[in-house]
């Protein structure tokens, strides 16, 4: 009896192979090439990169280095910049109407500030670590932790309204950092690499890796600097920009 349910639980098994053989492919990967370059601060150790209105802004981590930052695009200036308290390593940044909130690694803790003025308006807590936030009015406020999940937060609230596990190949793709919205995609970097995955923000599932490898190569690298990371999208103009922790440029780049 026991072998003939085992017996049915293998036909059943081979019957639905086909299907989960191809969930189990990984997501093809394309590379990408450079449009342009901009410069950027080496020194700021990038956790959070928005494009608004022809600017960016940007959240640097590291204890005692931690910033909110406007910055030109075209020179890299910092036009206008807010120190983060220096017990914080502040994380990933997102604009949600005329606020920015900025996550923080290891404290549970986010602010919300004014968009124009930087003035800090409240907090927000968070049971998790806090990695990446990005913001889409058909999308939602989306964040990660650094594992394989993303989280939903109410945008007016920041409670957490649901979560998604992000896989390929069926496979869970943990160490998701920042975060962007493009295109009705969640583009993520994976931390201590050079990709980035584009998530289907329905199922979770990486539907394609982008190499950025060739942007600068980590051999070529100087010692202060870090991992790629920090996406920016221009939804009206489609440009692409992304660059790293202490990177000396931005780089807006065309996927092959
Ligand atoms: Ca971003």
């Amino acid at each position: 009896m026991r072998m003939r349910v085992l017996m049915y639980g293998l036909v059943a098994g081979l019957c639905v192979m086909p299907t989960v053989q191809a969930q189990r492919q990984a997501a093809p990967v394309r590379g990408v090439t450079v449009v342009q370059t901009f410069p950027h601060d080496p020194s700021a150790f990038t956790q959070g990169l928005v494009y608004v209105d022809g600017e960016f802004y940007e959240s640097t981590g590291l204890e005692g280095q931690s910033s909110l930052r406007r910055v030109e695009i075209a020179t890299g200036k910092v036009l206008q910049r807010r120190a983060v308290e220096a017990k914080y390593f502040a994380e990933g940044l997102a604009l949600v109407g005329d606020e920015l909130l900025q996550l923080t690694w290891q404290h549970n803790i986010g602010f919300v500030y004014d968009r124009k003025t930087f003035a800090p308006k409240r907090t927000f807590t968070y049971a998790t670590e806090g990695w990446g936030i990005a913001y889409d009015v058909k999308g939602g406020l989306v964040m990660s932790d650094g594992s394989e999940k993303l989280f939903w937060l109410d945008p007016k609230t920041q409670k957490v309204l649901r979560g998604l596990t992000v896989t390929d190949a069926g496979r869970p793709v943990s160490q998701l950092n920042e975060l962007e919205w493009v295109e009705g995609e969640i583009w993520a970097n994976v931390w201590t690499t050079d990709r980035i995955a584009r998530i289907n923000p329905s199922t979770g599932v990486v539907t394609g890796w982008l190499d950025l490898s060739n942007l600068w190569p980590p051999y070529q690298r100087t010692p202060d600097a870090d991992v790629l990371n920090g996406i920016a999208y221009d939804a009206a103009g489609k440009r692409i920009f992304v660059t790293g922790k202490k990177w000396p440029k931005v780089y807006q780049i065309a996927i092959k």
